[in-house]
């Protein structure tokens, strides 16, 4: 690999503190590789005794001496204050990864004048994970990163853990950077040689996760239910047979005696065919509290997937719902997950969509630690190839208040922290679309601080990407700020979902698709109408899983939102929308307009040329010649579509075949 670009921590970031004195106190891993940073970053070591520029200093040592003594009760061992004394910058830490994200925020105020206050950072959740879907010998189907749209793995090549893992430390550097603190290092979908790294390849991940600890991230493997069965010999894979478990105590025990750090077992099970424990007429719970006792011991956590549900439907039988699955499968098993489990569960009830509600099951499990699953990685969000920031949509999640507007949002509901799905592969640019990279970067700033606002985000990720050029600024902003309701308006309307190609990997319109598919069907679309009746009164019965004031509120058509209408109830074309438009016309209007909208994008950033690095350019614009293509497609199915459909023309007379 050539040239890989440095992400949002290139050389230059570190201009404002080159030549700056520095004293670091303290000793281990991680303050080492704060001091190497400063080294990196071309500061120098400030003499004993000789006021530095800027002290990183342990909680226990700090202030006895200060006038005004510093509020450093309970700071936690990730967390820091950053402060000044005499005009110096001072990092106090709470423990050793609080240094190093410490060192990480002073860079980032280094890049502007940061005033002259006192704050107290410290994440919000101390589980802070990403997950690759990275297979180790190519699938079939799937390939080197399942649903990865930037080149191969970072971790594997050729059927094996690649021999040359330096990428992966500089990886590892970005994600401390921005908070990352566990790496879950191979997809959920566990094939028979993935399983392996648990055993027989061990050294291997002994390899990857010696990389990510210098950085205060914790490796996790994907795990597959029926190990003790296909790798290990043994004829069942109960979780409660006792060889079965013990099976996983030495698997376990061999796993810490090489990694003293490892974090835990991520697991996909009786899911699109990975196995589990109904095989054994067993439920969710016993199989996640059979691992959860295996790690235990160790420190260790079960990070067990809610994404259970039937892909062998039959689209005759109206009443299987895929919405209503998980909440049917975990609901019930609330209050009997051990204490290191972490349920960890989809945003929303279905996929990943580019619109859907959030999932009633996190408000449903009050006893169960729950992490949030997001996709970094745009499956259904336009595959790199689209320029969509995610940040607004995952603002909208983590502010979703479940149990009514003056209670708690989202954010402080999750006691598990957030996982995601990593976005990055060998690519020159990490992640396909260069601007890709701020999809990452945001979602690790939100793990931390899951109350930042995304446009604020996004100017830290320009300034850091491309320094203080205020026209990259404006036009990078201009181009990210609503790309996710753009993409939204030109692919499936109204919260419908899917209408995405099965054959072509999830890309691009096939509005059909999946419609007498076994995976679910999801638009219902006839002459008269469109959409999925979930309410409880007619449908599904979906809607009844939220609590109030939601149930009502998505039950009803009176107070259904706009952009969720076709998601829970079945409408004619006419159906006016609270917005004044019909439903027929908001379809035509969106499709249009979303277009007009990229092309408006794709001149911004011609203008760009000159304001950001060439081979950036020249990357991003190549990609909009594909997302202007794509739009069109996509404009012109859908509108066709329904036009066959429901006979019903644009009002404005536009064009549709
Ligand atoms: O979004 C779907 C993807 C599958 C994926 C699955 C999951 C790893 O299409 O590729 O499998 O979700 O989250 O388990």
């Amino acid at each position: 690999m050539t040239n890989e670009h440095a992400m949002w921590l290139p050389d230059e970031v570190s201009r404002a503190v080159r030549g700056r004195s520095i004293a670091v106190i303290g000793d281990g891993m991680l303050l080492d590789t704060v001091r190497a940073e400063a080294e990196r970053a071309g500061m120098t070591t400030a003499r004993p005794g000789d006021r530095a520029d800027l002290t990183i200093v342990p909680a226990a040592q700090a202030g006895t001496a200060w006038e005004e003594p510093l509020d450093l009760d309970g700071l936690g061992p990730e967390g820091f204050v950053h402060t000044q004394r005499d005009g110096r910058a001072v990092v106090v830490y709470g423990g050793a990864s609080g240094a190093l994200y410490g060192w990480f925020d002073h860079l980032r105020r280094s890049l502007h004048e940061s005033g002259d206050g006192t704050d107290r950072c410290e994440p919000r959740h101390p589980l802070r994970m990403l997950d690759h879907w990275d297979n180790v010998s190519i699938h079939p189907v799937m390939g080197q990163v399942e649903r990865g749209y930037a080149g191969g793995s970072i971790f594997y090549e050729d059927g094996r853990v690649r021999a040359d893992l330096s990428r992966v430390a500089r990886y590892a550097r970005l994600l401390a950077s921005v908070g990352i603190n566990r790496v879950a290092i191979n997809n959920v979908n566990v094939g028979r040689r993935e399983a392996l790294l648990l055993t027989e390849d061990l050294g291997e991940v002994v390899r990857i996760a010696d990389l990510f600890r210098p950085w205060g991230i914790r490796t996790h493997l994907a795990v597959s239910f029926a190990a003790p069965l296909t790798i290990g010999g043994l004829d069942t894979a109960d979780p409660l047979d006792e060889d079965v478990a013990s099976w996983w105590e030495d698997a376990a025990t061999a796993v810490y005696a090489r990694i003293p750090d490892f974090g835990g077992f991520l697991v996909k099970a009786d899911s699109e065919g990975q196995p589990g424990p109904y095989a054994y007429g067993r439920d969710h719970a016993d199989g996640a509290n059979m691992l959860a006792r295996a790690l235990a011991p160790h420190g260790g956590l079960v990070h067990w997937r809610a994404f259970v549900y039937n892909h062998r439907q039959d689209w005759r039988d109206r009443s299987t719902d895929r919405a209503r699955a998980a909440f049917d499968t975990f609901a019930p098993l609330d209050g009997r997950f051990d204490d290191n489990v972490v349920l960890q569960v989809k945003f929303g009830p279905v996929d990943f969509q580019t619109r859907e509600p959030v999932s009633p099951v996190i408000p449903a499990m009050a006893h169960t630690k729950v992490a949030l699953e997001l996709q970094v990685t745009q499956e259904y969000t336009g595959q790199q190839r689209h320029a969509v920031y995610l940040a607004p949509q995952w603002r909208e999640v983590l502010d979703f208040a479940p149990f009514g507007p003056d209670a708690a949002p989202l954010s402080d509901i999750v006691q598990g922290g957030m996982a995601a799905v990593s976005n990055v592969g060998d690519d020159a640019f990490w992640t396909g679309h260069p601007l890709a990279q701020a999809n990452l970067y945001a979602y690790g700033r939100l793990t931390w601080d899951p109350a930042l606002d995304p446009r604020a985000i996004l100017d830290e990720w320009i300034a850091l990407t491309f320094g203080d050029d205020e026209a990259a600024r404006r036009g990078i902003r201009s181009i990210l700020d609503d790309s996710w309701r753009t993409y939204e308006s030109y692919t499936a309307p109204l919260g419908v979902g899917f209408m995405v190609s099965p054959l072509r990997g999830h890309y691009g319109p096939d509005v059909d698709g999946y419609e007498y598919s076994p995976w679910g069907t999801y638009h219902f679309a006839d002459r008269d109408g469109v959409g999925v009746d979930r309410t409880v009164a007619t449908g599904t019965g979906y809607a009844g899983q939220y609590p109030e004031p939601w149930a009502r509120t998505y039950e009803s058509l009176e107070t259904v939102p706009d952009e969720l209408v076709l998601f829970f109830h079945h409408v004619p074309y006419g159906h006016r929308l609270h917005s004044g438009a019909t439903v027929i016309q908001h379809i035509y209007d969106t499709h249009f307009a979303g277009v007009e909208r990229v092309d408006e994008m794709a001149a911004t950033w011609d203008d760009l040329r000159g304001h950001v690095p060439d081979d950036v350019h020249d990357r991003v614009r190549e990609r909009f010649v594909e997302q202007r293509r794509s739009a069109r497609e996509w404009r012109d199915q859908i509108n066709t579509y329904f036009f066959r459909k429901s006979g019903v023309t644009d009002e404005r007379g536009r064009e549709i075949y």
